[in-house]
This record gives C-alpha cells, sequence and structure tokens, in this order.
C-alpha cells in the first residue's frame, strides 16, 4: 500500500526520515531533557545502528543534535546497541551500553562513555576511555548473541549495581554487575531475578514511592517497592512486575508469585523496548517507548521513514499496589488549541453519533467518561479467556454485538465509515457475578489498503466498574492512537494507516453496539498543533 505522506505524525517524536527503533538513556541534565535512541542514518530499515541525540526542555518539542555514540572502538565496531545513562555521585552521566565487537554474529560486549565536556548541557560529544572498555564480556555459559541492554546503575552500601539481559536456554535473566568505582565491573554469581520466558531485553529497575503517591524516585533511592520490567523478544511486549527488592543478596521477589507469567504489561499494543528515567526538575518517573509501523517493509522504504515514539508517560504506583498507573506527561497538553465538548448524551443500542467541529479529528486529544444505569445485561465471562484478552477480542471485536458494550470511539473514520479504528470497553461478569472490564483497539477496518498487520490489542482493566462509570482517553495523531483505560490502568498504542480517513477525511464518532445503554457523560476532543520541532 502506498502510505501517504499525511500518516507522518504530527506531535509525535519521529526524525525527518530512516529507521528508529528503541529509546536509550533517556535524562534530564542541566535543564535539558535527553533523548537518546537507535537510528539506522543509511535508510528505513533496522541496521548500521548508532545512538541519535535529540534534547528538549518539556519531552515534547525536540531538537536534534548529531549522533553521540557511534562505532569507534573495537568493542563497538559493529553496532552501538541500547543502554542507559547513570548520573554519578559528583553529578557526571555516564552512559552504559552494548556494542557489537564481531562482523560475523552480534556478539555483545558492555562499554562505557563519559561527556567529553561535562560543563555543555547538551552533552554533544561522548568519550570511550580505552583503558575502561568494554566494562563487561560475556564470559564462558553467557550467550554472547543475547548479553546487552545494561540498566541505569543504582548505589548501595557503596557499591554501584547494574542489570544486563540474557537468556540460558529459556530462562530469561538479569545478570547483576557490581562495581566500587563505576570503572572497574565484576558479574555477580546470581541474576537478579528470572523466569522461563524468553531472552530479557532492554531491562529495567527501579523503586516506586507508596501507593498512589504520584512522585518518582530516584534509581539510587530506597524504595517500599521496586518495578522490574522486560522487553520480551518471544512476544515483542514490555512486561512488568512489583515487588521487593532485598539489596544484601541482590535479589528481587515480585509480590505476585504467578507475575512472572500472568505478567503486567506497560501497553497492550505497540509498545516495545522501553526506558524510565527519573526526572528531578517535576520528581517523577517517565516513561519512553518506541512503536515500530505495521505496513509493510517496501512501505517503509517507500516512505523513507519507519518507527515513531510513543508521547513520554509519567508513571508511579496505583493505590491497590498491585500495578503501575501511567498518563501522558502534562506538557502533551500545551499542544491542544480549539475544543469541542459534549455532555450528557445517550447512545443507544447500536448507536453512534459524531463529534463535530475539530478542524483536525486526524491530530486530536479526546478524553470521555462513560456511563452505564445497568451491568445487568454484561455477558458472561468464559474463563478459558483469563489470561488472554487479546483473544477474546480476537473473537468478540467492535462490530459483533455485545451486552454491556462494545462502546467506545471510532478514531480515524471515514465519513462513510468504510475505515474506522475502534478503541472500546466491554464489561462481563464472571461467575460469581462480578464485572470483569475489557478494553480493545480493534484495528481491523483501519484501511481499505492492502498488506497491513492490522492487529487487534487488548487488556483487562482492574477497575471497579460498579458504579457503571469508566474513563477513556486517546490521543489520535494520523497513524497512531495512543489510549488509556481508566485513568491510565490499562494502556494500548495502535499504528493505522488509513487510506481515506486521512486529513479533512479523518472524523471522530461515539459508538455503542451493546443492547444496554450508555451515557457520554462528558466528552472533550482537542486539536492538537505540531510541535515547533518533532524530532527533526
Ligand atoms: N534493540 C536494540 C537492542 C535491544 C533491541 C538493537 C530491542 O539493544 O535489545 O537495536 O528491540
Amino acid at each position: 500500500s502506498i502510505v501517504s505522506p499525511l500518516l507522518r505524525t504530527g506531535y509525535h517524536f519521529q526524525p525527518p526520515r530512516n529507521w528508529i527503533n528503541g529509546t536509550a538513556a533517556p535524562m534530564y541534565y542541566k535543564g535539558w531533557y535527553h533523548l537518546f535512541y537507535q537510528y539506522n542514518p543509511k535508510g528505513a530499515v533496522w541496521g548500521n545502528i548508532v545512538w541519535a541525540h535529540s534534547v528538549s526542555h518539556d519531552l515534547i518539542n525536540w531538537f536534534a543534535l548529531e549522533p553521540a555514540i557511534y562505532p569507534s572502538i573495537p568493542s563497538d565496531k559493529y553496532g552501538c546497541w541500547s543502554g542507559s545513562a547513570t548520573l554519578l555521585a559528583d553529578g557526571t552521566p555516564a552512559i552504559t551500553y552494548t556494542g557489537i565487537s564481531r562482523p560475523d554474529i552480534n556478539y555483545q560486549e558492555q562499554n562505557i562513555a563519559f561527556p567529553k565536556n561535562k560543563s555543555d548541557p547538551l552533552l554533544r560529544e561522548w568519550v570511550k576511555p580505552a583503558e575502561l572498555n568494554p566494562i563487561a564480556s560475556p564470559e564462558p555459559g553467557i550467550n554472547a548473541t543475547q548479553f546487552r541492554d545494561p540498566t541505569t546503575a543504582w548505589l548501595a552500601d557503596g557499591h554501584w549495581r547494574m542489570l544486563v539481559g540474557g537468556v540460558r536456554d529459556t530462562r530469561g535473566l538479569a545478570f547483576v554487575y557490581r562495581s566500587k568505582d563505576f570503572k572497574k565491573w565484576t558479574r555477580a554469581k546470581h541474576p537478579l531475578h528470572s523466569a522461563l520466558t524468553g531472552m530479557w531485553e532492554c531491562p529495567d529497575f527501579f523503586p516506586v514511592a507508596g501507593s498512589g503517591e504520584e512522585n518518582g524516585l530516584d534509581t539510587s533511592e530506597h524504595g517500599e517497592k521496586y518495578v522490574l520490567k522486560a522487553s520480551l523478544d518471544l512476544t515483542r511486549y514490555d512486561y512488568y512486575t512489583v515487588g521487593r527488592y532485598h539489596k544484601e543478596k541482590d535479589r528481587y521477589v515480585p509480590d505476585n508469585p504467578a507475575g512472572d507469567y500472568h505478567r503486567l504489561r506497560y501497553d497492550y499494543g505497540n509498545f516495545y523496548a522501553s526506558k524510565t528515567f527519573y526526572d528531578p526538575a517535576k520528581r517523577r518517573r517517565v516513561l519512553t517507548g518506541w512503536a515500530n509501523e505495521s505496513d509493510s517493509v517496501p512501505d517503509d522504504k517507500a516512505k523513507g521513514w519507519a518507527g515513531i515514539h510513543a508521547i513520554p508517560r509519567k508513571i508511579w504506583l496505583d493505590p491497590s499496589g498491585k500495578q503501575l498507573l501511567q498518563w501522558p506527561v502534562e506538557e502533551v497538553e500545551k499542544l491542544r488549541g480549539k475544543s469541542v465538548s459534549v455532555s450528557g448524551k445517550v447512545v443507544k443500542p447500536g448507536q453512534h453519533f459524531e463529534v463535530t467541529g475539530l478542524a483536525t479529528s486526524y491530530q486530536a486529544d479526546v478524553e470521555v467518561s462513560f456511563e452505564m444505569s445497568s451491568l445487568d445485561k454484561a455477558e458472561p465471562f468464559d474463563p478459558a479467556y483469563d489470561n488472554d484478552a487479546q483473544k477474546l477480542c480476537g473473537v468478540k471485536g467492535a462490530d459483533v454485538k455485545g451486552g454491556v458494550g462494545p462502546f467506545g470511539l471510532w478514531v480515524l473514520a471515514s465519513g462513510d465509515l468504510r475505515e474506522k479504528t475502534a478503541v472500546f470497553f466491554r464489561v462481563f461478569k464472571d461467575g460469581y457475578g462480578k464485572p470483569k472490564v475489557l478494553m480493545c483497539t480493534d484495528p481491523t477496518k483501519s484501511s481499505l489498503s492492502p498488506d497491513l498487520y492490522k492487529p487487534t490489542f487488548a487488556g483487562f482493566v482492574d477497575t471497579d466498574i460498579s458504579s457503571g462509570k469508566i474513563s477513556l482517553r486517546s490521543l489520535i495523531d494520523r497513524s497512531v492512537v495512543e489510549s488509556f483505560g481508566a485513568g491510565g490502568k490499562t494502556c494500548i498504542l495502535s499504528r493505522v494507516y488509513p487510506s481515506i480517513a486521512i486529513g479533512k477525511g479523518a472524523h471522530l464518532y461515539v459508538f455503542n453496539n451493546g443492547e444496554a445503554d450508555v451515557k457520554v457523560s462528558r466528552l472533550t476532543a482537542w486539536e492538537m498543533k505540531k510541535p515547533l520541532m518533532n524530532g527533526a
């Protein structure tokens, strides 16, 4: 399918051209937010990977600098893969990252780099001390092609610790490396944690403040609870658990013993290789993530670009202490322009209505609260789908009539509804009569173009809906829809490539394909302006 240039995003981070993948070493330094990211300067497919570099004052308006880290020493000669930044005690930022040191196989070693001039707030140049690199190499017994992505280090009892992702057979694991001086690193005998989930890419490990406290903690601060996250190569989702860290043994134990296998995801859609960082300016932990394209490789080559980043999200521990909440950083609201509102509008079974008045329904921010007077008509929940929301939503998509729901939004929808992406909820009743809420993004009707990957994405929403109320926010941006259910309990990013619902041809609707009435208590939709610079 020929992807229209109008599908380049308006306010999501993406460079003017070429391939991007995961974010790396996000950090705040001397008044600037720094975003490094995997980048192919030579084309729109993965390869020739260097660390491109952009800076901003607000995580939304980005200014491109020269690539910061690129192959230049024997232990990164064939690629500079992902890694992280750590602010040392004297405020110096150190980057640790994976280098590829052999051309025949992706032989992975860990390296360290320091700013050439730490008084330069833009951190434009980095040096790699030859006497230190590589700081960690795959000893015998370690699979050298699955040994990468060092995390931000944390300091405890006078020792720095840092994780490196790996796998033994099918056991994904987080190797622990320790150092007194941040120069010489030695591997601990035991991993911090492991599970039979396949390779752990881009691990992340950080303390979280008490349940419901929205502020973040710096990586070396002590937290009641910790979050351990891994990107699973097997399924291409980012998973996490909440648990306790025993620093004397450098071991982590998830609170939920089944958590390693019944894992929570940051995002139930297209969101991978994410990294967090602590932002001291606003005392928050910020999550940055990558979404690849779901059109074809020939499309990517034809359009000359591939990959975007999600809007950075603040993350904190839910009052229940059982999961994280995520919400777009408040700075994105500066892009809001003209808005339209709807209040107290009932949508009868099988009905829908258009939200009119927005000049840019293709580039919008929509917040809506729904209310149902009764959940009696909720369908029975089949426990066979207990661990598989995506499968359930694949069977019961947006156009399959239900009891309470499916109800929600049709975004990037054409006026004749031949193209529409549905973001919706569906409420079931489990065997005890307890409501179970499913949230889905259904792109099966998103485009008339062929050769597109249009997966339905879904997650259960652990929210008390007994009051009949639930909220949804969707950031709509031409070929991406990022949705946040129940205040950020369940998040789904989806990529879509409409062929007629683009530009002025894009419309926004509310729909109800359930048997129960649904009321839109309040809906506000804002036009979203383009940032001044956008990942250029
Ligand atoms: N992408 C990087 C690796 C990481 C993977 C290479 C995650 O460092 O494991 O570009 O998608």
